[in-house]
């Protein structure tokens, strides 16, 4: 499941909820279209995107203003960047060759990618230049020498998904002859381990909803989890209901505790009690829990013998019959530097409350990732409190307002990858001719022909010669950006089309300038989770430059590649538009509620739903614990897996068949040179990478540099006043930083978020300094294990130091040279 089918995962969730309430008869009323809302001011444009609807304010064909919309409960302070990254200095204004790639041919001279040497050219030069390298690339290398697995948060909308649009011309125009990915950045190893120990994903799943939590849970646990942060992102528009839950329930004051490195944003705003623990040794911690729970007795056996399968293979190892080592509070102590006592006292209040365990993604986002969840949803096995009202655990209250009521609404269909159209050979899917773990990209491109182990199966690396990235930006994205420095070198053609100047476009060979989401019609869902809306995302102003639609670049090359038809389906933007509405409507009767024509949607600019009471009931697994065997799970067993025979039967050393403590490759207090643990913590004040080239940046930036979060301690002992610019480093690589002077990260800690463009001192050579702090020149590469073959970009250890040394100013933030 990659990244781009979020929404129809999430989907599944909610309508699991609302198929229940139609068969209880208690459908809502109608949808409805907020007459006061739909009044919109002369000159605004109502619009949706990840961060939440808005209406832009044009004034002569500019967009000048941005107003968050009023159905938004907690619009994000990051809106004003959107504006700033359509117009910044950052854009892509025309397509652009590399100029040795222009005058001596695909593959020349791969050193001077990166050192931003462009040349100029039309429209027409860069699509016939792009035309003849898919034909050439695949004419010589076969059906996998083109990587067509570009990931990433392109905007939103349902039609210029520029993923889809990509996949869907190699599709009909290459017969299917390109490598895919699967999976995704954020949930690499959950969203492959959980299948087999809860029988779904997981993660991108409704939640217990956050009324429930509110009347029912007695402590809230944020293991790893910041989502006053986090959820200021959707993967459709986001709506921003979480929030209301998260107020709701500092309310009534109870308990919340976060288990976090740093002092978060969450834990801020609940005044909760910070457990400061140490990176990567959660599941040490949850052990200790588990080894207190089960030596005081105070596990709940009933539970375990209804519900779930395997403890008993777990439990010698719990208490060391099987390795001499019990898994002790105070064995958990050494690892987690939580206190033994602290460690039992949570045992025992997670125990007697109803506790609601709320994980984040970064706990997974790491090597051995898998076991951290596995290891959860144990330890919330042996509180016996899964499908009871605000009990359990949830692994997506942080994500996209997971927990927020659904609505009755109709779902959106989106524009496909055309894999139908594609006829002939068998490998001919809709997944292209090869497929690979997302995250194993330069691992890939490296290594040609290399077995690899995933989820019980041994695959082949292709032979890719050529990568085609749209609404990605793997620069900054990928762990270990030097191996992508690496294998870029390996590649003949990189074509980039994006509306920013990214580090990734710098490495291109061809660039191609898209409109943003502003400059071009869609439709989209309101609230990943709620589906409460669907919003017109109109035109907020003409393309800028000579940017064109990723549809319109398609559909041209579509035409080149002889199958322009097969691409658009005769259909141009507003007729795919009103298709999705159109054929979304039609789910309307069997819901019960009545929506309008498009015609007069599209005038009103945004259709509300309603969310019916029983919704605001839901509560995850409540039907499982009713009734396991009418309601069983996914799994083999039908129950929860502490111990999973299909995982056993891949024989893998890093992924046992029951949850293990496994040392990861670096961590504090193992014995490394490199004293401090890199959080690389998603940013407050963008997404990802989005929005890095706008004034926002001036907001939250120091000295030029993506901030670094040091301990007063730390920062002492290195001389380091806040303000000043650290060089960040271990033996993969080095970034300059600004430094925050702050008690809310632990000791031994330093945060600096993930997404900050990659600046190179000295153009494409590896191992360059970053001159404004992209964390994944000091990242892990590998996969999290052979299970998921997941993304690590939360393992690193690093030191730092005050920098000294001639400091430019970062490259990136200008616009690359023109020849
Ligand atoms: N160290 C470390 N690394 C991480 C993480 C971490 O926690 N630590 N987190 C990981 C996670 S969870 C994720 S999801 C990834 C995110 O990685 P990405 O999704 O690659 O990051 P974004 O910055 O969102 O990049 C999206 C790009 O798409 C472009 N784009 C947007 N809309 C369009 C469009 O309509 N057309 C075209 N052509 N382009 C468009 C944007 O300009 C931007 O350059 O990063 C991962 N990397
Ligand atoms: N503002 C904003 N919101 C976003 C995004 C964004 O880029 N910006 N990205 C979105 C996306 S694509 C995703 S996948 C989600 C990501 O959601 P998450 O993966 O949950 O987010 P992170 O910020 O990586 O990590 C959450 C918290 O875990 C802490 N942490 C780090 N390492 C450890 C550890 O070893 N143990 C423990 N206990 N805690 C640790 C971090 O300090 C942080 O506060 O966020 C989404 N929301
Ligand atoms: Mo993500």
């Amino acid at each position: 499941m990659s990244g781009h089918h979020r929404t129809e995962i999430s989907r599944r969730g909610v309508l699991k909820g609302a198929t229940a309430l139609g068969a209880l008869g208690l459908l809502a009323p109608s949808a409805w279209v907020n007459p006061a809302r739909a009044a919109i001011a002369d000159g605004e444009v109502l619009t949706g995107s990840h961060w939440g609807a808005f209406y832009a304010k044009v004034e002569g064909g500019k967009w000048v203003d941005v107003r968050p919309w009023e159905g938004d409960p907690h619009p994000s302070h990051q809106l004003p960047g959107i504006m700033d990254s359509v117009m910044s200095p950052t854009r892509i204004q025309y397509p652009m060759v590399r100029r040795a790639f222009l005058e001596e041919g695909p593959g020349a001279k791969p050193e001077t990618r990166g050192m931003n040497d462009f040349v100029r050219v039309t429209w027409d030069e860069a699509l016939e230049l792009v035309t003849g390298e898919l034909k050439r690339v695949s004419d010589t290398y076969g059906p996998t020498g083109i990587f067509g697995g570009s990931y990433g948060w392109k905007s939103s909308g349902k039609l210029h998904n520029c993923q889809s649009l990509l996949r869907r011309m190699l599709n009909v125009g290459l017969n299917g002859a390109f490598v895919n990915s699967s999976g995704d950045y954020s949930t690499g190893a959950s969203q492959i381990i959980m299948p087999h120990v809860m029988g779904t994903l997981e993660v991108y799943e409704q939640q217990t909803v956050w009324p429930v939590v509110v009347e029912s849970t007695d402590l809230l646990v944020f293991w790893g989890a910041d989502p006053v942060r986090t959820n200021q992102i959707g993967w459709t528009v986001a709506d921003h209901d979480g929030y209301i839950g998260l107020e709701e329930f500092k309310k009534t004051g109870k308990k919340v505790i976060c288990i976090d490195p740093w002092r978060s944003h969450t834990a801020k705003f609940f005044d909760a009690e910070w457990i400061p623990i140490r990176p990567h040794t959660d599941v040490a911690m949850m052990l200790g829990i588990a080894h207190t729970l089960y030596t005081e007795e105070l596990h709940d056996a009933d539970f375990l013998d209804e519900y779930t399968t395997g403890f008993d293979k777990f439990l010698p190892y719990l208490l060391g019959e099987t390795d001499d080592t019990p898994k002790t509070a105070e064995w958990a102590a050494e690892i987690c530097e939580v206190p033994a006592e602290k460690i039992k006292e949570l045992a025992r209040l997670f125990q007697s409350n109803r506790t609601m365990l709320s994980s984040g993604w970064s706990i997974q986002r790491q090597h051995h990732g898998e076991q951290s969840h596995w290891m959860l949803v144990t330890l919330a096995s042996m509180l016996g409190q899964i499908g009871l009202p605000g009990g359990g655990f949830g692994l997506s209250y942080h994500y996209a307002n997971g927990g927020a009521p659904s609505a009755n609404s109709i779902v959106l269909p989106g524009i496909s990858d055309g894999g139908a159209a594609v006829e002939g050979a068998a490998w001919l899917t809709e997944a292209g001719a090869a497929s690979i773990p997302v995250s194993r990209v330069a691992e890939m491109i490296l290594n040609p022909g290399k077995e690899f182990n995933f989820n019980g199966k041994t695959q082949t690396f292709p032979d890719v010669k050529m990568v085609y990235w749209v609404g990605g930006n793997p620069f900054a994205h990928h762990p270990s950006t030097q191996e992508l420095i690496e294998g870029w070198k390996r590649l003949e053609t990189v074509v980039v089309q994006d509306f920013q100047w990214t580090p990734t476009a710098r490495m291109a060979d061809i660039v191609l300038p898209a409109t943003s989401a502003y400059e071009r019609n869609d439709i989209e869902n309101v609230g990943d989770y709620s589906a409460r809306a669907i919003v017109a995302m109109k035109q907020v102003i003409e393309p800028m430059y000579e940017a064109r639609n990723d549809f319109d670049i398609f559909a041209d090359l579509s035409e080149k590649l002889g199958a322009r038809d097969k691409f658009t389906e005769g259909k141009d933007e507003m007729a795919w538009i009103k298709g999705f509405y159109e054929s979304a409507a039609e789910q309307a009767p069997a819901r019960g509620i009545e929506v309008p024509g498009f015609d007069a949607f599209w005038e009103a600019g945004i259709v509300e739903f309603e969310i019916p009471e029983e919704n605001k009931q839901f509560v995850r697994y409540s039907d499982f614990r009713e009734d396991p065997l009418l309601e069983p799970l996914g799994t083999p067993s039908g129950l929860i897996e502490i111990y999973s025979r299909n995982i056993e039967k891949m024989g893998y050393d890093d992924c046992p068949p029951h949850p293990m403590w496994l040392e990861p490759i670096e961590r504090l207090g193992n014995g490394s040179k490199f004293p401090f643990h890199l959080d690389t913590a998603h940013p407050n004040s963008r997404l990802h990478s989005q929005l890095c080239g706008t004034k926002l940046r001036d907001t939250y930036s120091v000295a030029g540099r993506e901030p670094c979060l040091i301990n007063p301690a730390d920062a002492e002992a290195r001389g380091i006043v806040d303000g000043d610019i650290v060089r960040v480093f271990n033996d993969r690589g080095a970034i300059l930083a600004g430094a925050i002077v702050t008690d809310e990260i632990r000791p031994n800690v330093i945060r600096v978020s993930e997404g900050g463009w990659y600046s190179p001192a000295a153009g494409s050579e590896a191992g360059t300094l970053c001159e404004y702090g992209d964390v994944n020149m000091l990242t892990v590469g590998m996969g999290t294990s052979s299970l998921a073959q997941g993304n690590c970009g939360h393992t690193a250890l690093v030191d730092v130091e005050k920098y000294t040394g001639e400091a430019g100013d970062p490259v990136v933030f200008t616009t690359p040279a023109e020849g």
